[in-house]
């Protein structure tokens, strides 16, 4: 018999540390009849866990009843229905077999990764997609993959959320069993911002596999083939399946527009064909593939490769994500990329019920049910309001991408980054700056790290005050950011059509030039030394998933926090991201069966020297007459 006060560290006691407790209580009686998958989803239900449950919750919840646990479906059932249950079976090649044969339009559904990167800095912590996991493995249990991990998801979590994206990772997993799992790997770039020695990226992709990581898209930020490639082999070795990824700019149907054609894609498709990828994928970073131009490209590409599986991604920036993917879908794509309704739209994927209702009952029906969605979308509206500090204000979608071509993943980021460095009230400048440093830099493909570096150079142009002219008429004397000079070394590769001249001339000077690839002129890391070196350190439990961490000095200062701090990812979202109320008391689960309650009691004085404040402690009676000491 489960007891909630013995088994789940719930106060009944009288204390609101967990007022839902009362409500389970309530229910304790039919709970007796359920499992422990079912409790648990009424404990991560964000109405339970924020107290608004009411003696109603379950049954205004019913589908908490009627839950069957991801895991009693066996490992790995992936494609339920619309293809066999590949992936462990059949392996890489199975899948995307599985995947050309499937007749309803797939979809990914990005919420758990580039949906928030798009509308909230990437800033959505474990614990929120931990609590909607099971449910999300029922709903989308048809789905051709979560994307849930790589991108920015990996620098942000140790950095700004103080967690370890491998446990992350680890964790979906095993509450996700059912649904392939897929990352955006920045290819000889890993999930940084630079080139990484071979051997790194290698190593990368084959502990994120031996971690459950299923699907790699693997992209490079000029669109540069060998770095592709690297990526490409690193998976391939792994085991992964590879989805190798086109990133696309500029306007194929736009005749105007001449540096990225129809026929720079199609070369593009066939050399990575050449290389044993699995499956295709377009990759519409800022959402400028226009529906004529999504049906001319995919049209093509069908034609030109009846058996490989195509995948777009897209970004719904200016609105027309849905109709650009529906073009998609009837020009031959396989799957394409959507985010929960509450977490669609504007820089982030089109609306995921948008486009299952819009096919809904037709031949490319995609099996995901509306009704069974509505709870996903219920619970990411809620859950988005404690992110509220991270929304970008934008209250509409907005046509001039078209102009900046910025990537709906960059776009949150460079805005909160714009305002740290005291330039919020130049937003717009720093948006037409940005089109005008794509101009100085050559007119390149813009996606991480490339994105970085127009960024950094419309940031720098903006607080200098100066424009595009200005900046050519003195690129000789100008101190640019370091981003900037990198890339005209070639330090993240060469970008289509070369470096513009005498840009590239008059800004590296005297410094070296990459020749080619910059990854193959970089000594290998040497993973045993630094195994050794991270062991002298962190102890003998350290394991090969610290070692692939982001760069040393970021582990070391995430280390650091969690020293500090302790592990801040059991705090609820709102604590963590906002300060607590004088009085406000919450409830913090350390493990099973220990919740702590925590409460402000007082704010001590601030301390000028160094801007801390004195612990205060204070005194207050207990409902049995004692003491609670609390500081
Ligand atoms: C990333 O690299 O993080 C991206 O989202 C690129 O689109
Ligand atoms: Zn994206």
């Amino acid at each position: 018999v489960w007891r909630p006060a013995e088994g789940f560290g719930i106060r009944l006691d009288g204390g609101n540390a967990y007022p839902g407790a009362r409500v389970l209580a309530h229910y304790d009686s039919m709970l007796m009849k359920t499992n422990i998958p079912f409790i648990l989803n009424v404990l991560k239900h964000p109405d339970f866990v924020s107290g608004h449950a009411t003696t109603s919750f379950i049954g205004d919840n019913p589908q908490l009843l009627d839950f069957t646990d991801a895991r009693d479906r066996g490992q790995k059932q992936y494609l339920e229905s619309s293809s066999p249950r590949v992936l462990t079976e059949e392996g890489p090649e199975g899948f995307a077999k599985a995947v050309r044969q499937s007749q309803g339009l797939l979809l990914t559904d990005t919420t758990w990764r580039d949906a928030h990167q798009s509308l909230l800095a990437t800033r959505v912590r474990t614990r929120d997609i931990l609590a909607i996991a099971p449910l999300t493995s029922h709903v989308l249990g048809k789905c051709y993959s979560l994307e849930n991990w790589g991108g920015a998801t990996f620098d942000v979590c140790l950095r700004f959320l103080r967690e370890c994206p491998w446990e992350r990772l680890q964790q979906m997993r095993e509450d996700v069993p059912n649904v392939p799992f897929q990352m955006l790997l920045r290819g000889a770039n890993g999930v940084g911002y630079t080139n990484y020695p071979d051997n790194a990226v290698f190593k990368f992709c084959d502990v994120a596999v031996k971690n459950g990581m299923d699907v790699f898209r693997v992209f490079d930020s000029l669109n540069y083939m060998d770095n592709l490639k690297l990526g490409v082999d690193a998976v391939g070795a792994a085991g992964g399946v590879v989805e190798a990824a086109i990133s696309y700019t500029g306007d194929i149907s736009d005749p105007s527009k001449a540096k990225y054609t129809l026929d720079y894609y199609l070369d593009l498709a066939r050399q990575l064909v050449e290389c044993h990828i699995h499956v295709l994928c377009i990759k519409d970073m800022a959402g400028l593939l226009k529906p004529a131009a999504a049906t001319t490209l995919i049209s093509a590409l069908r034609k030109e490769f009846p058996n490989l599986p195509i995948h777009v991604h897209t970004h719904d920036t200016a609105g027309t994500g849905v109709a650009s993917m529906l073009a998609c879908s009837a020009a031959g794509a396989d799957a394409v990329d959507c985010a929960v309704d509450s977490m669609s739209g504007m820089t982030s994927q089109p609306s995921m019920g948008s486009l299952v209702a819009a096919l809904q009952n037709g031949e490319r029906d995609t099996g995901v049910e509306l009704q069974e969605l509505s709870k996903l979308i219920e619970y990411w509206e809620t859950v988005r309001f404690s992110y509220a500090a991270f929304e970008s204000g934008q209250k509409s979608g907005s046509s001039e991408v078209y102009d900046h071509e910025m990537p709906g993943g960059q776009y949150t980021n460079l805005q909160f980054q714009s305002t740290s460095l005291g330039l919020a009230d130049q937003w717009s400048q720093v948006k037409r700056n940005y089109a005008a440093a794509n101009r100085l830099l050559g007119d390149i493909v813009k996606v991480t790290p490339s994105s970085k570096v127009v960024g950094d150079l419309a940031q720098f142009m903006a607080a200098n005050g100066l424009d595009e002219e200005g900046v050519r008429a003195q690129a000789e004397t100008l101190s640019f950011p370091s981003s900037v000079v990198e890339y005209f070394q070639g330090a993240i590769g060469i970008p289509h059509g070369g470096f513009p001249q005498p840009m590239q001339a008059q800004v590296v000077k005297e410094l070296p030039v990459f020749a080619g690839r910059p990854g193959a002129e970089l000594p290998p890391l040497d993973l045993d030394a630094s195994m050794a070196a991270l062991k002298a350190k962190y102890g003998d439990s350290t394991s090969e998933t610290d070692l692939m961490q982001t760069t040393p000095r970021v582990f070391e200062q995430f280390k650091a926090d969690v020293h500090h701090f302790g592990d801040v990812s059991k705090l609820p979202t709102r604590a963590y991201i906002e300060p607590l109320e004088l009085g406000e008391e919450i409830s913090v689960e350390l493990e099973r069966g220990k919740t702590i309650g925590i409460s402000l009691e007082a704010i001590g004085m601030l301390n000028e020297k160094d801007a801390t404040r004195e612990a205060t402690k204070v005194q207050r009676p207990k409902a049995d007459g004692g003491d609670v000491n609390s500081v």
